[in-house]
């Protein structure tokens, strides 16, 4: 199987191109990003290229020398980021998605992972347990372009037999690069000052309350989902969800490991995104269809994270580059 993955230097892309290359082989994943990768892992597991989605020339070109079969298609602009340079938002996650459809209704790429996310949802949406089947009247051009991209991917399925299968995921934390440009990037960067003995400041309210995933389950599940039968499949793209907890919970859990860590709370302009998504997610036809379950809550992530970053910190490079 000749896989590529785009946006495979950022949060999910980097580490899902190492697990890819453990399961199918280091030269079968062939790794694309806009940065340089940022992991010595990920430079020296397999083939990198240098790529922008949205230049379709390009893209035709890596998926052609490559035979590329199937695509984890995680290059994006995320919510923060996104609302600073909507133009570029659009283009990477709406024309870098079409230019992939375009090319693999052309060229017969079998199969596709499309992450799009809670930020689909927006004020109109139910906050608690959001269904599956429900508003999507999202507040940010990152939203908007997620659910651009989940009508892109429903039509390109529909209209040319695309297998395409999406997850929407939650805030993910991870340890292994630094936080994105996205607005729950505090739930990762919360972790560092605590290894360090200082305090954090947030950047958004203490009682702001959102749902997460920690990696491993990330990972996992965008696995799980594109081995699972295509017939049991009700959607093309799924909720799911691991966790919810408010930055104070997070700070709280954190504190029973790294005693006397304080944390200020001083929102930005990213609470405003943050209080347009859903407190939790109803990820029960996830759970149903393809046998989706979390192995990591609030505490078990807490204890990973601090362990990791503390490693890390002891070999004298706590921040990852890139
Ligand atoms: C962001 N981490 O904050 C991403 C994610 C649900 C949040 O899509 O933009």
């Amino acid at each position: 199987m000749r896989i590529l993955v785009t946006g495979a230097t950022g949060q999910i892309g980097s580490e899902l191109t190492l697990v890819l290359r453990e399961r199918y082989g280091g030269d079968a994943v062939i790794a694309a990003g806009h940065r340089k990768p940022a992991s010595a892992a990920l430079a020296s597991s397999g083939p990198f290229v240098s790529l922008d989605v949205a230049n379709r020339d390009a893209l035709a070109r890596v998926i052609r020398e490559h035979g590329i079969e199937t695509v984890y298609h995680l290059a994006a602009v995320l919510s923060a980021t996104g609302e600073q340079h909507p133009q570029r938002a659009w283009d990477v996650n709406v024309n870098g998605l079409y230019n992939l459809l375009e090319l693999a209704r052309e060229s017969g790429i079998r199969q596709i992972f499309y992450p799009s996310s809670i930020a689909v949802f927006g004020p109109r949406t139910p906050r608690d347990r959001t269904p599956q089947d429900t508003v999507l009247s999202p507040t940010t051009m990152y939203g908007v372009t997620k659910v651009t991209g989940e009508l892109l991917c429903d039509y390109y399925a529909h209209r040319f037999g695309l297998d395409i299968r999406g997850l929407r995921y939650p805030g993910i934390i991870s340890s292994e690069t630094p936080p994105g440009g996205g607005t729950t990037d505090y739930a990762v960067e919360m972790f560092y000052p605590a290894v360090e003995g200082k305090p954090y400041t947030c950047f958004v309210r203490e009682d702001t309350m959102l749902p997460m995933m920690f990696m491993p389950d990330c990972l996992q599940a965008a696995l799980d989902l594109m081995e699972a039968p295509g017939a049991k499949l009700r959607y093309r793209t799924y909720n799911i969800s691991a966790m919810s907890f408010t930055a104070g919970e997070l700070a709280a859990e954190i504190r029973k490991h790294v005693p006397g860590f304080r944390v200020e709370y001083v929102p930005d302009f990213r609470q405003a995104i943050a209080d347009s998504w859903p407190r939790s997610i109803d990820d029960s036809a996830a759970r149903t269809d393809w046998g989706w379950k979390p192995r990591y809550g609030l505490p078990e992530m807490v204890v990973e994270m601090l362990a990791a970053l503390s490693r890390r910190r002891a070999a004298g490079c706590l921040y990852p580059t890139g």
